[in-house]
């Protein structure tokens, strides 16, 4: 009989195809009602001569299937785990996928440039708000009330006494309020005019500067300056400055460079003349001064301002600022 259940249990094991088969089983043979449960438990019903024996035999049978049990047990979980391996196998020999990177805007990338120039030189870099009032944006700068540049066609009005700032300078105003000179700034941001052509859009970036302290002349300002375009265009490039007129300094000079595109010969970016505008400048306007307080007696200084998108137009040879807007990838990528 013994032999036969041993048969027969090892029969059924070799039937067994997973671990839900294998504890139907256990419970079939092990369980509370199982077969061998029920064997032990009948063993009191035996004379207790024969017992010992009896009991020696179900024991042994019963070790004989535990010890199959964990045999079998162990290679159905390794079976598992090389299942669950395959199905979740990584080829790390396929290549990666492509991830495209990101770049700096052309425009910030012009604005860091050229900050970076002055910063060297020992400039501070300061900012201020976008939203200014007509004093600061206008009053305070010199600008008269019949100046072209506060006409509504010209300039973004919020209200009657704020507008969008049409330049950075209200930010030196803003600084020289706060601090007595030595001063020594730059102030780069957004500014706004109601402009839009190939050269123009109602946003664009300035870079401003302003140096001021006890004995500040012209050729401070020529200084600095040439020493900022030999930087900005190398040391080859020709400088030339003509005078101009601006309400916030006198005297004022519009500075020019020899054409990088031409070389000076002439062509349409300068339109034939071999000479590029970059810069406006000049002394400050001693009324500027008296505005936010400063002895004219004791101080002079100067300050200058450019275009960022014009001079990334000329660095790079575009001929339409609104590529710099139309975030078209296949632009943005060239810089
Ligand atoms: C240009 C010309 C210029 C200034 C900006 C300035 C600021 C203060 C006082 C005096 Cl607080 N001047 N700024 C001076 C001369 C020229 O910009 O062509 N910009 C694009």
């Amino acid at each position: 009989m013994t032999k036969d259940l041993k048969r027969v249990f090892l029969e059924e094991l070799r039937s067994v195809k997973s671990m839900t088969d294998l504890s139907h089983l256990r419970v079939k043979y092990l369980g509370r009602k199982g077969i061998i449960t029920l064997e032990l438990r009948s063993l009191s019903s035996i004379s207790p001569a024969d017992r010992p024996a009896a009991g020696k035999k179900i024991t042994s049978i019963k070790q004989f299937i535990e010890a199959e049990f964990a045999v079998v047990e162990s290679i159905l979980k390794r079976e598992e785990l090389q299942r669950e391996l395959q199905a979740n196998c990584i080829d790390v020999t396929l290549s990666g996928k492509f991830v495209p990177f990101g770049r700096q805007h052309p425009i910030s990338r012009m604005l860091s440039e050229i900050t970076d120039i002055f910063v060297t030189m020992g400039f501070g870099i300061e900012e201020g708000p976008e939203v200014e009032s007509d004093y600061y944006n206008f009053e305070s700068l010199n600008i008269p009330k019949d100046h072209p540049a506060r006409d509504m066609q010209d300039t973004f009005y919020i209200n009657d006494d704020m507008v969008l700032r049409t330049h950075t300078s209200p930010v030196q105003v803003r600084v020289m309020e706060k601090a007595r000179p030595p001063l020594m700034i730059i102030v780069p941001g957004k500014v706004y005019r109601r402009d839009a052509d190939i050269t123009h859009t109602p946003m664009f970036h300035q870079i401003e500067g302003l140096m001021v302290d006890r004995g500040i002349t012209f050729s401070n300002l020529k200084g600095v300056l040439e020493a900022f375009l030999y930087h900005l265009f190398g040391p080859d490039t020709p400088v030339r400055f003509r005078p101009s007129f601006f309400p916030f300094t006198e005297p004022s000079a519009e500075v020019d460079i020899g054409c990088i595109l031409c070389g000076g010969d002439g062509c349409n970016v300068c339109k034939g003349s071999g000479w590029v505008e970059i810069l406006g400048a000049g002394m400050v306007n001693p009324v500027v001064f008296e505005n936010v307080g400063y002895d004219t007696e004791e101080f002079s200084g100067f300050a200058f301002g450019m275009g960022v998108e014009r001079i990334a137009m000329l660095k790079y040879s575009i001929d339409d600022i609104r590529l710099f807007f139309e975030n078209d990838i296949r632009f943005l990528r060239q810089f």
